[in-house]
């Protein structure tokens, strides 16, 4: 049996329409009968009112706030029934339109109700508040089915269920912009896991524990997130024969995303001395984590070591000397503190930050950098320790979370990314985090859109198509061979004189027929995303696409005292040895951030395709963060780039469970009576079809599956099971239906 991603949806009540039906055929319908409607006003805004009269291609509207108003027909869409306010499932509106959808998504949302179906998609819109439905008692309740509402641990129960009943892994993809509720939405995925699947180890605790390091070391504010994720997580829980979670592993997509500003603007004075109770608590409720899963208290202090030198290193600075030709260290606490943290000589590092022994004439030759050179080397070296300890923590992490053996078929993987950004100025960072989303936001459309709708066109069934925007094109202008974007910062990082400028340029010289890609003004380039057009400008984009640390301070960390320098000094693989100063210079299968960035995704989507995805949409209402304030244009923006009209629409005309003949026959022939002459696969599905009266419309028999509609296999199932468990006879069963 192939369970669609359309196969838990509830069932359907209302009347079918069509995207044409809901605006051609039905608008004239409402004026005659003078229903309610929804109309456009000129500033964009949807409002609901009645119509009063008509004349023409124009009508009389009596809109809610008392005001009447005349209003093309074409600004016109019909209103749902007030008995369809606020319905569970989009799928149960009568009429399908943007203004009904936004409306009764709205109506949930002011009555605190965030979670709303759109089919096989859970809608979340985030509150920015506590609303009180979760913890022990709702996990409680959900689990006993006592509340079968919309809820993230609804969709959690689903995937646990299927996975005990078919053995299949599992994966629940949680997408939205920067700000609408991912990251707490997956804890809450996980609290509901680790509740449910909890046995005698502590491991539930571990994996809960671990969100909180991972955060505190890989979140960060922006202008669209006070507690921002600045790394991608995908978490597998495996469970054993029983449910129980067994063993679990995080794996993390981290780019070096902070700021080097970051590490300034933290505590100045002194790195450890944090400031206010609520801090000093946060800290406290790290440490507790950092025990839970296992990380020593030398280890710990190791932890707060090398951050106070990552601090301190922030906080060096440079002087030109006298004759203006040379940039050296400051020799202050900064540099001191930095280098006895470290476990090196303050000699040694502030020889290090100002100068650079030249590879080739080993001995004398010394190179002296700019003030801005010299900068950056500091900045690229306080990143690459804070990603290494972040390297560190993700290894220790798992070493604890595999505990059990891991059972094939039996996991739940949680994916929570970095979300969409577009902020005021958009660089290399934000440009690989919203390529993520674009591949991310494909995997969403092929699995809810495309192939959904390949398989009833493969199969030769009568389908009216419905088409959305793909973002292919926007992938291409990435992707391609040797003139995407990804390719051509690739080419450029790896010449010696290349810059920022020359990229941009070469970026406008190869992408311009793309029509996702304009080139802007010098440095600058956009581009067409899924969720809205990126302004980005090209500063820096080189640098950071190398993100090399030069051997020299390779070698200082190696031979650091402090453990996590070490570790830090190690390339977790051959292949990722940083170059000695770019790309080029060192061995051929060094790879550019990007480059590897793209691999890394390409692996996911091949692990997400080998899973049954239940996906989670999460919107965000306001830009400001704060509850109660529900805006219309961001809402109606999100929903219509997470395709969830499309999404609905295919929900309510497709057919969620398909069979092979063979299969459906296997299944169910021996239901039909001994007189029957059904055969083959084919004929024995179809006589099963009419002796269970199952209506024409209900089913559809392709070339070699036949497709039904929701609710019917229930009832062919019941049937089935009434009479492997001879409670009806097959005789008296048929009966009842031939009467
Ligand atoms: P994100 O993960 O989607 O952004 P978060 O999950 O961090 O967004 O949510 C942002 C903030 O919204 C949280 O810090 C909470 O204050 C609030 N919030 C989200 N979901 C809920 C909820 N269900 N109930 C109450 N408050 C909530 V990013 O990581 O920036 O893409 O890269
Ligand atoms: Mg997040």
């Amino acid at each position: 049996v192939v369970e669609s991603p359309y196969a838990s949806a509830p069932p359907e009540i209302g009347i079918e329409l069509t995207e044409s039906s809901d605006r051609d055929d039905s608008i004239g319908y409402f004026m005659k009968k003078k229903l309610r409607v929804w109309c456009r006003l000129p500033s964009g805004q949807w409002e609901s009112g009645m119509i009063q009269s008509t004349s023409g291609e124009f009508a009389l509207v009596s809109l809610s706030n008392g005001n009447v108003t005349k209003v093309a027909s074409s600004e016109l869409l019909p209103a749902n029934p007030d008995i369809l306010e606020g319905v569970d499932d989009l799928t149960q509106l009568s009429y399908l339109n943007e203004p009904s959808v936004f409306h009764n998504l709205q109506n949930r949302f002011s009555k605190d109700v965030i979670y709303t179906k759109a089919g096989p998609v859970l809608v979340a819109v985030n509150p920015f508040k506590d609303v009180h439905i979760y913890g022990d008692d709702f996990v409680k309740a959900y689990r006993q089915k006592r509340l079968d509402s919309p809820h993230v641990y609804a969709v959690v129960d689903t995937a646990y269920n299927v996975m005990m009943g078919d053995e299949v892994n599992q994966s629940i993809i949680i997408s939205g912009e920067s700000g609408a509720g991912k990251t707490e939405t997956a804890k809450f995925a996980m609290q509901y896991l680790t509740a449910l699947g909890g046995g005698s180890s502590r491991i539930e605790q571990k994996i809960l524990q671990s969100n909180y390091i991972l955060e505190a070391f890989g979140n960060a504010k922006t202008s669209r997130n006070a507690n921002s994720s600045r790394f991608g997580k995908f978490v597998e829980i495996h469970f054993s024969k029983l449910g129980k979670i067994c063993s679990a592993n995080v794996e993390v997509y981290k780019l070096n995303l902070r700021k080097a500003s970051d590490y300034k603007y933290l505590n100045q004075s002194d790195c450890l001395t944090i400031e206010g109770v609520n801090e000093a608590l946060k800290f406290n409720i790290l440490r507790e984590a950092l025990d839970v899963v296992g990380i020593s208290k030398r280890d710990q202090e190791c932890i707060f070591m090398t951050l106070a030198a990552i601090l301190w290193l922030g906080n060096t600075s440079f002087q030109v000397t006298e004759n203006g030709n040379q940039v050296e260290v400051l020799v202050d606490e900064a540099v001191t503190n930095a280098a006895k943290l470290m476990g090196c000589s303050t000699q040694e590092l502030k020889l290090l930050l100002s100068a650079n022994k030249n590879e080739a004439g080993k001995e004398s030759v010394t190179r002296r950098w700019t003030l801005q050179q010299a900068i950056d080397r500091r900045d690229a070296l306080a990143k690459f320790i804070y990603a290494r300890l972040f390297d560190w923590l993700v290894e220790r992490i798992n070493s604890s979370l595999h505990v059990g053996k891991r059972h094939v078929g039996r996991s739940i993987s949680i994916l929570d990314v970095y979300g969409f950004e577009s902020l005021q100025k958009n660089s290399f960072e934000q440009m690989c985090i919203n390529y993520a989303n674009e591949r991310l936001q494909q995997h969403c459309n092929r699995h809810l859109l495309k192939l959904e709708q390949e398989d009833y066109e493969l199969d030769g069934i009568d389908w009216t198509k419905v088409d959305f925007e793909d973002n292919q094109e926007c992938l291409d202008l990435f992707e391609k061979k040797s003139s995407g974007l990804l390719s051509v910062l690739d080419a450029e990082s790896n010449l010696p004189k290349a810059s920022d400028l020359t990229f941009a340029n070469k970026l406008k010289q190869h992408l311009n027929l793309n029509t996702r890609f304009k080139g802007e003004r010098g440095r600058a380039f956009s581009v067409r995303h899924y969720a809205g057009e990126v302004l980005y400008d090209t500063n820096g984009f080189l640098q950071k696409n190398k993100d090399s640390l030069h051997a020299d301070f390779l070698q200082l960390l190696s031979a650091c005292s402090n453990e996590l320098l070490q570790f830090a000094s190690k390339m977790p693989n051959d292949s990722e040895k940083p170059a000695t100063t770019s790309c080029q210079i060192s061995s051929s299968n060094w790879q550019c951030v990007v480059t590897k960035f793209k691999i890394q995704l390409f692996k996911l989507m091949q692990r997400l395709d080998c899973t049954r995805p239940h996906f989670i949409r999460c919107v965000k209402p306001n830009n400001k963060q704060l509850p109660g304030v529900y805006q219309a244009d961001l809402v109606l923006e999100q929903l219509r780039y997470g395709r969830i009209l499309e999404v609905v629409r295919i929900a309510r005309s497709g057919y969620p469970t398909r069979m092979t003949h063979q299969e459906f026959a296997r299944r169910y022939r021996f239901l039909l009576p001994k007189t029957s002459g059904a055969q083959d696969p084919l004929s024995i599905s179809i006589a099963v079809l009419q002796q269970f009266g199952i209506l024409s419309e209900m089913y559809q028999i392709g070339y070699t599956k036949v497709f039904l509609r929701r609710g019917e296999m229930e009832k062919l199932e019941h049937r089935r099971k009434e009479v492997l468990e001879g409670t009806v006879c097959v005789q008296k069963h048929f009966r009842g239906y031939q009467a």
